[in-house]
Parts: C-alpha cells; sequence; structure tokens
C-alpha cells in the first residue's frame, strides 16, 4: 500500500481525513457537511483545530514543517509522534488528568484528541482574573502520578530503560529547551530579547554574574544526564486547560527522560511570573496559594505512591524494596532527601524559565495585564532579580515555601 504523503491539511483536509475514520466521524455525528472546523492554534510550534459534530467533538493538531509562528524556522515533523507515545505512556496513570488519544496518523503527523472546548487555556484564564482552586493541586497530582511510575522508583530498571529509551530521541524539541531555554539567556544570542530599555541593565547584570553562569550549567548538567522519569517536558500554564471541577494537561510534545524538578519548575516558574504580573492583591493571594497547593500535593501524592510501592514489595530497582521494607524510618529519610533535590531543582528550574520568558526567544503573555508599560517593566524587574537571586545563592533559598516568603515580599 502507497501510504500518503505529508501535507498541511486545511479546514476541507480536515474534514475528509476525519471522515475517513469511522470511529472518529461516528463521534463527531451527521457527516463532514456538518462539521463546524475552527482552527484554535495557540501555541508556538504546531497547527490545532477543534471539531464540533452534532454528537460530539474532537481535536486534531498537526505538526508543521517549521515553527508555527516562525515560518523561517524549519523544524523536522515528530514532535506529534513524541506527543502520542507520551500520551499513551502516562495516560494509564492520569486517566482524569490529561486527554484521550483518539488516533494518530505517522504520515501526516497528525494525533486526535478528545475536544476540552468549554475548558479555558490556564494562563489565559488567571490572566482574565478567573480563579481555579483546583487546578495547581491537580497539577501537583499529575506531576506525582505521571513521573513516579515511569522511574526506576516503581519499575525493574530494564522495563524503566525500555520505557524511556523511545523519549531519550526527541532530539529536535529537547534541542529547542536546551537553546532556548537553558542556553541562549546565558549569552549574546541574536533570538534573544526584552520588553524594553528599561531593562538592559538587569539582563547585563544577570549575564555578568559567574555564579549564575555555573548554576545555569548545573542545570544543564541535571537536565541532560539525571533521567529520573518520563517528563511532560513543557509544562507552563499555556500546557494546561481548566474547567470549574477538571484540570488537564496537554501538548506532551517535549517529552523526555529527565530530572522531575523540571516539570515542576516550569508550573512554578509561571504561577511566579503570574504573581508579579496580576494586577490585584486578590490575584496575588491565589498565585502564592497555587504554587504551595502545587508543592504540598506534587509530594504527598510522590511519597504515598512510593511507600504503598514498597510496602507491597512492588517497587523498582532505585531504593528496592528489601532494604526499605522493613525500616520505614530509613525509607521516610531517603524519601525527604529525593524530594528536598527535586525541590532544590524545581526552584532551579522554576528561576531559568522566568529568565528565558522574559529576556529569550518565547515570552509569555502574562505581563501584558498590565496596561502601563513602566509598570510592566518594574514588574518584570523585580521578577528577574529574584530569579537571579534564586540561581546565585540556592543555599540561601532552599524550599518552595521560602520562596514564596520571598516572592511575598518583593512583588508587595
Ligand atoms: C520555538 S518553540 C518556543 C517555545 O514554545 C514551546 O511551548 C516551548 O515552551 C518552547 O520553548
Ligand atoms: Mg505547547
Amino acid at each position: 500500500m502507497i501510504r500518503p504523503a505529508y501535507r498541511t491539511l486545511d479546514p476541507a483536509g480536515i474534514r475528509a481525513f476525519l471522515a475517513a475514520q469511522p470511529a472518529l466521524a461516528e463521534r463527531l455525528g451527521g457527516s463532514r457537511a456538518d462539521w463546524r472546523v475552527r482552527e484554535v492554534s495557540d501555541g508556538n510550534l504546531n497547527n490545532v483545530f477543534l471539531i464540533d459534530g452534532p454528537a460530539g467533538g474532537v481535536c486534531f493538531k498537526q505538526s508543521l514543517p517549521h515553527v508555527r509562528v516562525d515560518p523561517d524556522w524549519k523544524m523536522p515533523l515528530d514532535r506529534t509522534t513524541f506527543e502520542a507515545a507520551y500520551l499513551r505512556a502516562v495516560r494509564p496513570h492520569v486517566s482524569d488528568l490529561t486527554t484521550e488519544l483518539l488516533h494518530f496518523d505517522p504520515d501526516l503527523f497528525a494525533l486526535v484528541v478528545e475536544s476540552l472546548d468549554g475548558h479555558v487555556v490556564l494562563r489565559h484564564g488567571l490572566m482574565q482574573g478567573g480563579d481555579w482552586p483546583e487546578a495547581a493541586a491537580a497539577i501537583g497530582r499529575f506531576v506525582a502520578r505521571a513521573t513516579f511510575p515511569t522511574s526506576p522508583l516503581a519499575l525493574p530498571f530494564e522495563q524503566a530503560s525500555a520505557l524511556l529509551a523511545p523519549f531519550a530521541r526527541n532530539h529536535t524539541l529537547t534541542r529547542i529547551t536546551v537553546d532556548l531555554v537553558l542556553t541562549d539567556p546565558y549569552h549574546a544570542h541574536p533570538r534573544n530579547h526584552w520588553l524594553s530599555p528599561e531593562l538592559d541593565a538587569t539582563v547585563a547584570d544577570l549575564r555578568a554574574d559567574p555564579a549564575v553562569r555555573r548554576r545555569a550549567g548545573h542545570m544543564q548538567a541535571r537536565f541532560l544526564t539525571c533521567r529520573q522519569a518520563l517528563l511532560h517536558g513543557d509544562l507552563h500554564t499555556g500546557s494546561i486547560m481548566v474547567a470549574a471541577h477538571d484540570t488537564r494537561v496537554i501538548d506532551g510534545e517535549f517529552a523526555l527522560p529527565g530530572p522531575i524538578g523540571f516539570d515542576c519548575g516550569l508550573f512554578v516558574g509561571n504561577l511566579l511570573m503570574h504573581l508579579f504580573a496580576t494586577p490585584t492583591p486578590e490575584g496575588r493571594t491565589r498565585a502564592l496559594r497555587d504554587i504551595a497547593q502545587f508543592w504540598t500535593h506534587f509530594r504527598r501524592d510522590f511519597i504515598t505512591l512510593w511507600t504503598d510501592a514498597v510496602t507491597r514489595g512492588r517497587s523498582g530497582d532505585a531504593y528496592a524494596a528489601p532494604l526499605f521494607r522493613d525500616d520505614p524510618a530509613s525509607l521516610r529519610q531517603v524519601q525527604d532527601q529525593f524530594l528536598a533535590d527535586i525541590e532544590a531543582d524545581t526552584i532551579a528550574f522554576a528561576a531559568l524559565e522566568i529568565i528565558r520568558r522574559l529576556t529569550g526567544y518565547a515570552h509569555v503573555a502574562d505581563f501584558d495585564a498590565l496596561p502601563d508599560r513602566t509598570v510592566r517593566a518594574a514588574r518584570q524587574q523585580a521578577v528577574l532579580r529574584l530569579a537571579r537571586d534564586l540561581l546565585a545563592d540556592p543555599t540561601h533559598i532552599p524550599t518552595i515555601a521560602a520562596l514564596s516568603a520571598l516572592a511575598a515580599a518583593r512583588v508587595a
């Protein structure tokens, strides 16, 4: 059989594609002429459409041969392959917190997932002053339940290795992270830019500080060598959709084996930026609440999963059950150390995320909520200085609680 070559589908092409898949056509109901196709592309990389039919809806996502927001930046198509693989790998553990994979086409690099029409992107919702009091706890649960079971804490090393190996080949998007998140902001690079000249001195200070560069280098090494578990790899507030009592993580195309604190740090870093961008005291109170809730739930759920696995004699080869099953005090001690290491990584990766989102290639919209450009620059400067301080002296701020207290004092 000759398989069709890749082409970017327009709405008519998407209708034909869906009509050719009986299960998808049945899910939508009616016939293709009844289907409403809306483009909702929001991220930097891919085309995304929502399709509604008389019986239901689906979401269609397709890789482009370039960065969506920059057609001159050519890019291999393989990213949706990794997103589909990530969904298959974590969905059994987080079925209520992500989306159902309905179909993947490896030739068109297109995936179809359940539609979350009625949900909003968390970043947009927060910017509009909305409150989702359950969302941060849900993301804490998500990270615990997506990482523990995909790590050698839970699996024999052979199984962990087989699970993680394909994701270690997610070179295209890992290169993006290595460059855009971990490297470019710390030297002069043409992709870097920032809001206004008021930030020039802050950016220059940051780059001139050897302690910052040493810590950025250390975190590059953590990111590339500490393969603790399967990560989402891009867990910012634009990769989360929320409704009143429902939180879903989307966009797993950056999935890779890595340090668990990377996923935690991206989420916390984005909440910190929201904290400094939100114009109201209520918004700031909620951002601090969300950071605390996230960490509390992540930590608690991770330890619960681990303790249960050891107690049942069904943990993996790292901290193997025979060593700890009959020694709960030692288990508690190694858990506290493991979680303290994740906490330190979280704080450092949060700082790196803040710096790259304000001085690198891909910025965030949160600060658009501040109409006055001078106020916007002052708030960006404050959160950039916080990020610099977190990197320059990690021993000074060793916990999420200390980080929140410092952020609260600086944003007041
Ligand atoms: C060229 S891609 C830029 C950014 O968009 C994605 O969402 C990732 O965060 C990436 O770093
Ligand atoms: Mg994305």
